[in-house]
């Protein structure tokens, strides 16, 4: 694993664990941090070892409190297209399973990043929001889209429009957060949901990652030829072979990632 300023990175088992981490500014987004957790998610999804990966963000306060305003303050067009942002584009790449684990704020691009994970378990004073046009403009890592496909365009054009928070119950109850949990708990939850994604077979996840993820993309049509074709696909796996045959031998599957 590379140094990082930024953030700190972990395993626990077959859980890579990315931690953004500055937690003074409440995990404020610059561009920096933004290329070392695209690059540390790129190290863990190569890497078999690793199953599921979990980002979460340092302190009590924040999982992130968006982009980094202080950075962006100043910046022409071309100075923010040009600016290394692309890393944010590099997340949505990731074939691992991910999943958010949400303390305190996740505002702005912190919401987005949440937004790019397959979950979200959240602490009971985790707070939602796309407040950028509080600061006089629009989320631009996806928070029109990925939220409006999350909750539905009347709820996320609210937040949208308003900038206001929303905390975790209202998103579970809306379908964006998989559990709200006691304060502090979202971590060790989320590694909890994270180690039983690893346990499966991971080409398997993968593929399924793959195949949910169609259905924002596609018609309907597309997306089930993308499911069959993968659901095939898998029965050239060891893999499957090992996990039909335990069930016929009523044992507990051993996946190699093969
Ligand atoms: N950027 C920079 N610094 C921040 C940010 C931020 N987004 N959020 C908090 N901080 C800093 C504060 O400036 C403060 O620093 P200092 O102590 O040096 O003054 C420190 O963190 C603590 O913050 P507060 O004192 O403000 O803490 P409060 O508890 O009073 O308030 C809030 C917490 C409500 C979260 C408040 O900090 C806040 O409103 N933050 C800004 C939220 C926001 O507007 N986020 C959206 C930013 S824009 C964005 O995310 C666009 C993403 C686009 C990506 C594009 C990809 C191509």
């Amino acid at each position: 694993m590379k140094d990082y300023q930024y953030i700190l990175v972990e395993r626990d088992e077959r859980v890579g664990i990315v931690t953004l981490n500055r937690p003074k500014e409440l995990n404020a987004l610059n561009n920096q941090l933004v290329s070392e957790l695209a690059d540390a998610l790129e190290e863990f999804d190569r890497d078999d070892a690793i199953r599921c990966i979990v980002i979460t963000g340092a302190g009590e306060k924040a999982f992130a409190a968006g982009a980094d305003i202080k950075e962006m303050s100043s910046r022409s067009p071309i100075q923010m297209m040009l600016g290394g942002f692309e890393a944010w584009s590099r997340i949505k790449k990731i074939h691992t399973p991910m999943i958010a684990a949400v303390g305190g704020y996740a505002l702005g691009g912190g919401c987005e990043i949440a937004l790019q994970c397959d979950m979200i378990v959240a602490s009971e004073n985790a707070r939602f929001g796309q407040p950028e046009i509080l600061i006089g403009v629009i989320p631009g890592a996806g928070g029109t889209q990925r939220l409006t496909k999350a909750i539905g365009k009347y709820r996320a054009m609210e937040m949208v429009l308003t900038g206001a928070q929303v905390s975790a119950q209202e998103m579970a109850d809306h379908g964006l957060v998989n559990r709200v949990v006691s304060k502090g708990e979202h971590l060790s939850e989320a590694i909890k949901l994270a180690k039983v994604v690893a346990a499966q077979a991971p080409l398997a996840a993968r593929l399924a990652k793959e195949a949910v993820l169609a259905s924002f993309e596609t018609s309907l049509e597309e997306g089930l030829e993308i499911e069959r074709k993968n659901f095939f696909l898998l029965f050239s796996t060891e893999d499957m072979r090992e996990g039909m045959r335990a069930f016929i031998e009523k044992r507990k599957a051993e996946f190699q990632g093969r």
